[in-house]
């Protein structure tokens, strides 16, 4: 965290964190593949959502106020190509045999836009969440909860695949820093407009007050519900 006093380490290039030994902890489990896309494939994405997402307005008061300078959509179909993709996708991220929610999470950031530090709910999502940056670089920031000391900060390329599991992705908040905070340690990473495509596993546990989610769910990702941070 720049400013914060504390001891920030280098993992790899993509990932700082508070102290060696969280780096080496969420080794596995807080991971960014620079250059998982080509370019050719960054625009076939881009051009594919391009058109569901001009339909859209950006929205400003999310329900549970996680996001800002927003808007989204989630897909089930895809052209071959991007199928192609998000294949490689479920390869890098998932094990063989994991299913995956059949929606895939398109989110369009506005150039002001952010994501304020929240765990997704476990009543929507399960263990692992997988997603490509296209168009803009930005940063993700990790914060455990309960040790707030403890953080890490992912520096997301365009056409870069980071996945967030286990311990990442439960006990670890996540955000997409604002333009005016978005540094990488000492480096200024500023944010333009960025979209990101999100594959998720479904929830550990279906429980009564939590049906398998349908093909056509009434609402947008409730993934942020009742965790924010
Ligand atoms: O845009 C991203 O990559 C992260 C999205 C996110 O935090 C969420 O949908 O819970």
């Amino acid at each position: 965290m720049a400013g914060s006093g504390l001891r920030a380490v280098s993992g790899q290039g993509w990932v700082r964190g508070s102290g060696p030994a969280v780096l080496s902890r969420l080794r596995d489990a807080a991971v960014v593949r620079p250059g998982f896309l080509s370019a050719a494939e960054e625009e076939t994405l881009s051009r594919e959502l391009e058109p569901a997402l001009r339909r859209r307005r950006y929205e400003y008061d999310h329900w549970d106020a996680a996001i800002h300078g927003f808007r989204e959509t989630e897909k089930s179909r895809w052209s071959e190509a991007s199928q192609a993709i998000l294949q490689r996708v479920r390869e890098a991220a998932f094990g063989p045999n994991q299913v995956l929610l059949p929606l895939v999470h398109v989110l369009d950031l506005e150039p002001k836009g952010y994501i304020k530090p929240h765990v997704d709910s476990v009543k929507f999502c399960g263990a692992t969440i997988a997603g490509l940056s296209l168009l803009s670089s930005s940063v993700m920031r990790l914060v455990h909860t309960q040790e707030p000391t403890e953080w890490l900060e992912l520096l997301l390329e365009p056409g870069s695949l980071y996945i967030l599991r286990g311990s990442a992705r439960y006990d670890f908040s996540h955000e997409i820093l604002r333009d005016q905070d978005s540094f990488f340690g000492e480096r200024r990473i500023p944010r333009s407009r960025r979209i990101s495509v999100i594959c998720r596993s479904p929830p550990e546990e279906q429980s009564p007050d939590c049906p398998p989610q349908s093909a056509d769910p009434p609402r947008l990702p409730p993934t942020h519900q009742g965790h924010c941070v």
